[in-house]
């Protein structure tokens, strides 16, 4: 097992990797900013260590600084979380290149995947259902974006091959529009990613976002660990998720995970992995896969029993898998909600300090957060302060048990979208489950 790692994050992920690594006898090592220093995963840690000032790009993304931290606590392994390094290719590089072990895949898999044309291509290859689409770049110089978008249908979506969640796609509703939804997609991605390449998908228009969980070793073992409903969410960010995924019937959820095992064992896959999927009249097409472990995967935690970190931590060790595929049953169903340092209407953020806290319990309730009464909550990161998990033998009950945990929660001296969360367990449609990926959004459009 690898005798120190550092934890190359902040907030609740920090907490719960370190967390984890207690759990198997590993020494953690806290990097923290200037405006960090009271975070409860540093006050844990073996040892800390400042590696600059709050703003992140002088900090958590300061690669040099992150490595630096490595070296001089003689630690044997970095683990990213999520946000951040995680998905940086160059970062996963220096590490290996420098001795260290990066908890993740290999950085050649983070680039594949990390140009989404690339990842299509994989997939596609490695028999995952996919969107009809270009199947490679589109530009304004000939008709081919023209007769691809003919053939496949209107509406299409032009997207950025360095883009992903949300960032650098535009939808096209005409061939009138098209050449220059091109262009300004080719110009918005050569200055947002430096990479102006472009490709076309048909744009799905009531898709729910579903996503399974793999985790894979070295040994060529790779398990899939069911899927998540994401489709709760708002300009890109989610906000509820939960598994299983309500509605979709044991064989179909059982088909798309043989795939995303077939389709790891085919790329050399290695550590957890999430691959998205958009979700249309009973099919599955892939979009992005995510080579890090996921803000939600504590719902898939839950009804499925397994430490997704440890696991990552265990595999990053070169041991075998601890589960084989029969070993995976879910139990039940588990819905998480994060609880965000916002304006509950207005969603402006509300850092601050936390004068009173207490959190809820009871049965099936999970809460994974780093903040505690006198916290501050920093201006300078993402408004994301806990989650809260509930987990029961049926959703119905899940529901219930969440509703309750958010009925005695109490977090002054900020603003929080728990009331956004209660009124969303009250909502008809979602409490039927399976509404789309444009359902809050309708919703708080509407009022
Ligand atoms: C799409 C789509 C419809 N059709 N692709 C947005 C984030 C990125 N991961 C992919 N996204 C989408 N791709 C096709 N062909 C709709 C979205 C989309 C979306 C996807 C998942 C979750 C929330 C979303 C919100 C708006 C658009």
């Amino acid at each position: 097992m690898l005798e120190k790692v550092v934890i190359a994050n902040r907030g609740e992920i920090a907490l719960r990797i370190l967390r984890a690594c207690r759990e198997l006898g590993i020494r953690t090592v806290a990097i923290y900013s200037e405006a960090d220093r009271e975070q409860k995963h540093v006050f844990l840690a073996d040892e800390s260590v400042c590696i600059g000032p709050a703003a992140s790009a002088d900090s958590y993304l300061n690669i040099p600084a992150v490595i630096s931290a490595a070296e001089v606590t003689d630690a044997v392994g970095i683990h990213p979380g999520y946000g951040f390094l995680s998905e940086n290719a160059d970062f996963a590089e220096r590490v290996e290149q420098s001795g260290f072990t990066f908890i993740g895949p290999r950085s050649e898999t983070i680039r594949l995947m990390g140009d989404k044309l690339s990842a299509i291509k994989a997939m596609q290859e490695a028999g995952i259902p996919c969107v009809p689409g270009s199947d490679g770049p589109v530009t304004i110089d000939n008709e081919d974006a023209a007769r691809i978008a003919r053939d496949i249908g209107y509406p299409v979506v032009i997207k950025a091959a360095g883009g992903g969640g949300g960032r650098g796609m535009r939808v096209v509703h005409s061939e009138a529009a098209l050449k220059k939804a091109i262009s300004l997609t080719q110009v918005e991605a050569a200055n947002a990613f430096s990479n102006d390449v472009v490709y076309m998908e048909k744009y799905l228009q009531q898709p729910r976002h579903i996503e399974v969980q793999v985790l894979a070793d070295e040994h060529g073992n790779v398990i899939y660990l069911g899927e998540r409903d994401c489709s709760m969410q708002r300009r890109h960010q989610k906000i509820i998720e939960e598994a299983p995924a309500p509605g979709i019937d044991k064989s179909t959820r059982r088909a798309i995970g043989e795939r995303c095992v077939e389709a790891c064992l085919a790329i050399g896959y290695r550590s957890a992995g999430t691959f998205e999927f958009l979700y249309e009249d009973g099919n599955f097409y892939f979009i992005e896969m995510n080579t890090r472990i996921q803000v939600e995967h504590p719902v898939t935690e839950m009804v499925t029993g397994v430490d997704i970190v440890k696991e990552q931590l265990h595999i990053a060790s070169g041991e075998k898998l601890g589960y084989r595929q029969q070993d995976i049953q879910i139990r039940g169903h588990a819905i998480e909600c994060r609880i965000n340092a916002e304006d509950p209407e207005k969603f402006i953020p509300s850092p601050g300090v936390i004068q009173h806290y207490h959190p809820p319990g009871g049965p099936g309730i999970r809460v994974d957060t780093h903040v505690y009464q006198g916290y501050k909550v920093p201006a300078y990161y993402d408004s994301l302060i806990g989650k809260l998990i509930a987990h029961a033998e049926t959703r119905d009950l899940a529901l219930a048990r969440m509703s309750i945990a958010l009925s005695e929660i109490i977090i002054e001296g900020i603003n929080t979208n728990i009331p956004l969360h209660q009124r969303l367990l009250d909502d008809a449609a979602f409490r039927a489950g399976g509404t789309d990926i444009h359902y809050l959004e309708n919703k708080l459009g509407l009022k």
